[in-house]
């Protein structure tokens, strides 16, 4: 399933990649293909990391430290109210990925990555700024002709996005409003959502794949009290685990990888073959016999994560990226796209053995050690039932859009760029959906691939994914079923905010747009689509 016709494979110790050979069926169903030929993944310059090279579990696992506020400033809306402020300020720095490893250069949040995770309590809003206090050259290739990234805008560029925050437009990160070292923006999150596993991310327009290459991650814990009540694992018990896989040159320096074109370096997939927890390579963390809650984030490029336990117990997943499910679930692998979150329970008391890894297939990503009983921990039961989550109502959208994820392909079938229901995202805005009214996207998608695709602003329930006839599609824009729609596993029933769009089929979600009027984006979650034209603009107009 989910097979690409362009994926990069990583060999043992270097870099091996080669075009698989296209379902030739859809290759020529393609509608757009380009008589270019699209560039082809470089040969690093560079000696690479190989990481099964490296001994395992001699770091400690790096716990990202909670913001505290800076000062209090008045509320931009309500001058007579101050709010807690935050600094957050990006920058370069050197940091160990191992023990064994030299130095590496990473740019972070307050000088970290993950950089330190802002708590919120709903109903509590506070203010960020943001200040980009980063070197003048970028630290990985840009691609200038890539739209937005282009030799007229300075090299380096950043904003923050708080992924899954219902902010307004003039805080949510607007990709052009990316600014240069030196400028910061003062951004205000009102927390007027229900508790959630939240992360902030760079969001620049077409260097987002570089800045969060780079290390411009967080994460941002969104609390309730209907959620506290619960009694879940907290305090020492709760875990922020921050993904990412990363290429490693033997200097110690980020590789990032590049086509064969120097002056178009942009690859369609930038796969790592390190995967880092929470900006670690094989940690280890120590823990007590007890139920942990473990805040699960996807934060790679491109990678998705299959996480088990390698002592074969379930996680009890109680949330996805929206907040709690219905109800807990035994899952022994939980699956992740980037830009995903998962909030799973893992009991480490009465294990059978003195550790238990943290697993992606075929390798282990961290080390967990059950230290011996000093004390007994009672583990708390874990309620029934988590919250209440009625089912939006189809009957209640005012509209359905019909919306392609698709690829232009060069005659190779290599892709050359993605969009969103064929547009640029230049094109004038097509979405403009009116306050408070729901909606149903259905997302059709035309490529060989599975896009996370993610929009900002709303959360949305996941209707169904239905198989349909490609060739209809293709020749006569007929979307065209071919079989029964597939309802959405337990685990993806909740509230979400970023659904993977599988191939061949339709992936139909169904939201409420509340927030602020104003220009918002969604997007695919591989970074190197979104940066290529796999995002457009969506306008939230004021209720009439
Ligand atoms: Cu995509």
């Amino acid at each position: 399933m989910r097979s690409s016709r362009r994926r990069f494979l990583l060999g043992a110790g270097g870099l091996l990649a080669y075009p698989l050979v296209g379902d030739a069926a859809r290759a020529m169903a393609m509608p757009m293909a380009d008589a270019r030929t699209a560039p082809q993944l470089a040969e690093p310059g560079k000696p690479l990391v190989n990481p099964a090279t490296l001994a395992r579990f001699v770091d400690a696992l790096p716990i990202p430290p909670v913001a505290r506020p800076d000062t209090h400033r008045a509320h931009p809306a309500d001058p007579g109210r101050r709010l807690p402020c935050y600094r957050m300020e990006m920058r370069a720095f050197a940091a160990r990925l191992h023990r064994d490893l030299p130095p590496t250069t990473l740019w972070g949040y307050q000088g970290m990555c993950p950089g330190p995770t802002l708590e919120a309590m709903r109903g509590e809003p506070f203010l960020v700024e943001w200040v980009n206090a980063l070197p003048s050259r970028h630290l990985l290739p840009v691609d200038h002709t890539i739209h937005g990234a282009e030799k007229h805008h300075a090299e380096v560029r950043a904003v923050a996005h708080v992924h899954g925050a219902r902010v307004s437009a003039d805080s949510d990160g607007w990709p052009e409003d990316a600014y240069p070292p030196g400028r910061s923006l003062l951004y205000r999150y009102p927390n007027a959502q229900d508790a959630a596993t939240l992360w902030y991310h760079d969001h620049a327009m077409g260097i987002t794949r570089l800045n969060i290459y780079a290390g411009l991650i967080g994460a941002y814990l969104l609390r309730d009290p209907e959620e506290q009540a619960l009694g879940l694992p907290a305090g020492a018990q709760e875990l922020p685990l921050i993904l990412c896989d990363r290429l490693i040159a033997r200097d110690g320096q980020l590789y990032y990888p590049v086509s064969d074109d120097p002056a178009a370096p942009w690859v369609s997939e930038a796969y790592g073959n390190a995967t880092l927890c929470n900006g670690k390579l094989y940690p280890y963390a120590e823990v007590e016999p007890c139920r942990y809650r473990l805040r699960l984030i996807n934060a790679a490029n491109a990678r998705h994560f299959e996480l088990s336990l390698s002592n074969r117990r379930p996680f009890l997943q109680i949330g996805s990226d929206q907040g709690l499910l219905h109800a807990p679930l035994e899952r022994m692998r939980v699956e992740l796209y980037p830009g995903e979150r998962a909030d799973v329970l893992v009991d480490f008391s009465g294990l059978d053995g003195p550790s238990v890894e943290l697993r992606q297939p075929g390798e282990p990503i961290l080390q967990v050690r059950v230290r011996a009983r000093r004390r007994d921990v009672a583990a708390a039961s874990v309620p029934s039932r988590l919250r209440e989550l009625p089912r939006l109502d189809p009957a209640t959208a005012v509209r359905e859009r019909i919306l392609t994820v698709g690829e232009m392909d060069d005659v190779n079938g290599n892709a050359m760029m993605m969009t969103l229901g064929g547009h640029h995202w230049s094109d004038p805005i097509t979405e403009d959906p009116m306050q408070d009214s729901v909606e149903i996207w259905s997302l059709v998608n035309l490529t060989g691939d599975a896009h996370p695709i993610h929009l900002h602003l709303v959360r949305f329930q996941i209707i169904e994914r239905r198989p349909f006839d490609l060739f209809a599609w293709n020749e006569r824009k007929e979307l065209k079923y071919t079989g029964p729609g597939q309802a959405p596993a337990p685990h993806e029933a909740g509230w979400k905010d970023t659904v993977r769009a599988d191939p061949d089929m339709v992936t139909r979600i169904i939201m409420r747009f509340e927030g602020e009027p104003g220009r918002y984006v969604w997007h695919c979650h591989l970074l190197e689509h979104e940066d290529n034209e796999m995002m457009r603009p969506f306008k939230l107009l004021p209720r009439a």
